[in-house]
């Protein structure tokens, strides 16, 4: 079949892995916020899949989640504005996933939030323009913050053997680190900021390489597959099969601008009832109270062997549409053997045990609505 290639330019973001990742044996990419991110290297998705989850440890440029900094007096007050997460009492030392809504509740990203000092923020986007909305907000609003799309490159040490790794590389101490905390670590004379999480639901460590230590990230780097041999290391990516069974979404594919962060089950990171200010509270509060009209689910299709959904596909009963699938791969994992996904499920269909019909490839197929996450 012919494969279409992706035209690289300077519109999309090389990353400062990107040259070493080709000489890697990248075979595929694709664009998140305008950033290059590998999707692919020599072996399949399900190769990767079980060497991530079995006895591996993984290298992921995730350089794609581009750091916004916020500075200034009101930078507290923008990013808490962009958040039902409440960020009032925010430490320094901890990260906070937060799905960030617009005026309406809905979803304009999902990032992982940083304050590293009083007036200081980054915020690790997922693939939407967050820095151009705060921009507007800020000049709307007369706050003074300072917003800057930064050249942080992140890059994540995932896996089983991740651990260890990291251990070799920054010293037992990071083996204390709890889960979401980030602190700084040295190597080679240079302190880099390591938090415990990354795109796996068995996490490991993030590396944020700041913009003065891009030569030092890639000495990193190099470092890292040097000491990593008898760890199995290889290059990686965050992997679809893996995000899947762990339920971690992903915006533009599971939930977009017209679903709220209630619809799509992030209801443990929004604080309606604190004090905090933030764009659409009261709608939020309402669709709480009212409970919400459709909701994002774990669907497992029987039979089907191999999806690939690069839009959403129709999911029906008795031929009315009763919801969409947003994401599907096949799992090759024993507990699952079968195509497993997650779907907008509308309202009356969205509890587990629904059954309903999908056509896939011009072919019927019958499946189950599950809960997320499937571990
Ligand atoms: N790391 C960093 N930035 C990011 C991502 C990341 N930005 C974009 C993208 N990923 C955002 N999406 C997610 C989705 C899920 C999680 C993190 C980022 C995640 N969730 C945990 C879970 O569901 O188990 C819960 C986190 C918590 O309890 O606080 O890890 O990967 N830097």
């Amino acid at each position: 079949m012919n494969k279409p290639i992706l035209s690289k330019s300077r519109r999309i973001k090389k990353t400062i892995f990107t040259d070493r990742l080709e000489e890697q044996g990248l075979s595929g990419y694709t664009v998140y916020a305008q950033t290059l991110l590998p999707t692919a290297f020599k072996d399949s998705l399900e190769e990767d899949y079980f060497h991530l989850t079995g006895d591996g440890v993984q290298i992921f440029d995730v350089a794609g989640q581009v750091v916004i900094r916020f500075t200034g007096k009101d930078s507290k007050k923008l990013v808490q504005l962009l958040t039902p997460r409440d960020l009032t009492n925010a430490i320094f030392g901890k990260c906070y996933y937060c799905p960030f809504t617009n005026e309406e509740g809905n979803l304009l990203n999902d990032p992982v939030v940083l304050r590293l000092k009083e007036d200081e923020w980054l915020v690790s986007i997922a693939d939407s323009a967050v820095d151009l909305f705060a921009s507007g907000l800020a000049t709307g609003m007369g706050l003074e913050v300072n917003i800057e799309r930064t050249k942080y490159q992140i890059m994540a040490i995932q896996g089983k053997n991740s651990f260890e790794l990291s251990r070799r590389v920054f010293g037992d101490k990071i083996m204390d680190q709890k889960f979401y905390n980030y602190d700084y670590f040295d190597f080679n004379n240079n302190s880099f900021l390591v938090g415990r999480l990354g795109w796996t639901k068995m996490t490991g460590n993030e590396v944020w390489i700041s913009p003065d230590q891009h030569k030092e990230g890639l000495e990193l780097y190099d470092y890292l597959f040097e000491i990593g041999k008898d760890l199995n290391i290889k290059p990686g990516y965050p992997n679809l099969i893996e995000r899947i069974e762990g339920g971690l979404l992903s915006y533009g594919n599971d939930m977009d601008i017209f679903d709220s962060p209630l619809e799509v089950g992030l209801d443990k990171f929004c604080n309606l009832d604190s004090d905090a200010n933030f764009l659409g509270k009261e709608i939020l509060k309402k669709q709480r109270n009212e409970g919400v009209k459709k909701k994002l689910m774990g669907v497992k299709i029987k039979d089907l062997k191999q999806i690939e959904v690069d839009s959403e596909i129709n999911i029906y009963l008795n031929d009315i549409i009763i919801g969409e699938l947003r994401s599907a791969v096949f799992s090759p994992n024993p507990k699952y053997k079968q195509v497993i996904g997650i779907a907008m499920m509308q309202n009356g269909y969205f509890n587990v045990g629904q059954e309903f019909e999908i056509i896939v490839n011009d072919q019927k197929y019958k499946g189950e609505v599950c809960s997320l996450p499937f571990l």
